[in-house]
């Protein structure tokens, strides 16, 4: 299936793309989408029921426990021909943000730079105490563990519901949005907010938006262009539409 003629377009007369990623795209990495049935153990449980700061005061070994779970999937995981697209892209385009409400670090593992971690990161935790980041820490028989500077319960670095988004990632994404001249919504279902409105910004400012996912979204009707079907493959096809030269090396 070939790209949208009006997409390609836009990616070579783009002089700033901004891309916000979702779960989506790494869903072919073999990382549930946020809103995928759970599976085994943690099927019982709703995600947006455990991700918040409620659920962490009532029940701290349960949350921790979820994210270690979470946090060895992803580990397991692999970047999949999506992540590794929107590298190549950006080596084609004079600018590409890269925004991420994922918390899987697989865009960093593609080789993708200054990523814009929206809702932070499950590789990296944090002191519940201070909120000082914490990239390791001994495994003890406390769950969660203990912080090695101060001793209160680690937690993941990640943005529960209910939470402010980190003020320089947010800022970053806004401004990009402010600027960039084509927008790409990519695997997400455009719930989530503030991360949602962005794509709306980009409207207002009068950029190119095109929603690239497996099904339609609240977004799908607003955005100038909607293309729908997995990422990993879409985003290659995109980046071979609109750099053939490059795509095929004679
Ligand atoms: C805040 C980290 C205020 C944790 C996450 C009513 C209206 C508007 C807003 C609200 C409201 N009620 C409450 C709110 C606020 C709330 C919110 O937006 N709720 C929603 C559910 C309505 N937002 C917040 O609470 C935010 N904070 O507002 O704070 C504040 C301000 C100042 C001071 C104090 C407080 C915080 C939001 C961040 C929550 N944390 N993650 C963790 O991961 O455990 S969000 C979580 O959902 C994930 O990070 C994920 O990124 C995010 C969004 O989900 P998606 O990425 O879109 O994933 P999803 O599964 O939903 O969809 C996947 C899509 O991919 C699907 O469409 C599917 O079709 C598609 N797909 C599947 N396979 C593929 C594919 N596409 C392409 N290829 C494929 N192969």
């Amino acid at each position: 299936m070939n790209s949208p003629p009006e997409l390609v377009e836009a990616v070579r007369a783009a002089s700033h793309v901004v891309v916000m990623t979702g779960a989506g795209i790494s869903a072919e990495s073999g990382v549930p989408t946020f809103r995928d049935a759970q599976t085994g153990l943690w099927a019982q449980y709703d995600p947006e029921e455990l991700a918040t700061p409620g659920a962490f005061r009532r029940n701290p070994r349960l949350v921790w426990d979820w994210y270690s779970w979470r946090r060895e999937l992803v580990s397991q995981a692999e970047p999949n021909p999506g992540h590794f697209a929107l590298v190549q892209l950006a080596a084609h385009i004079p600018q590409l943000t890269l925004i991420t409400q994922n918390v899987d670090g697989l865009h960093q593992r593609a080789g993708s730079q200054n990523v814009i971690e929206l809702h932070g990161n499950i590789l990296r935790a944090k002191c519940s105490a201070d909120g000082r980041i914490i990239t390791a820490w001994p495994e003890t028989s406390e769950t969660p563990p203990p912080c090695p500077e101060c001793g209160a319960p680690l937690r993941p670095d990640v943005v529960w519901f209910g939470e402010a988004l980190p003020m320089l990632a947010l800022n970053q994404a806004a401004r990009a949005a402010e600027q960039g001249d084509l927008f790409l919504s990519i695997g997400t279902s455009a719930l989530v907010h503030p991360a949602a409105s962005l794509a709306h910004i980009a409207l207002q400012r009068g950029a190119v938006v095109a929603e690239i996912n497996l099904e339609p979204t609240p977004l799908t009707a607003a955005a100038t262009i909607a293309w729908h079907g997995p990422a990993g493959q879409l985003l290659p096809q995109l980046f071979r539409d609109a750099f053939p030269a490059d795509a095929f090396p004679e």
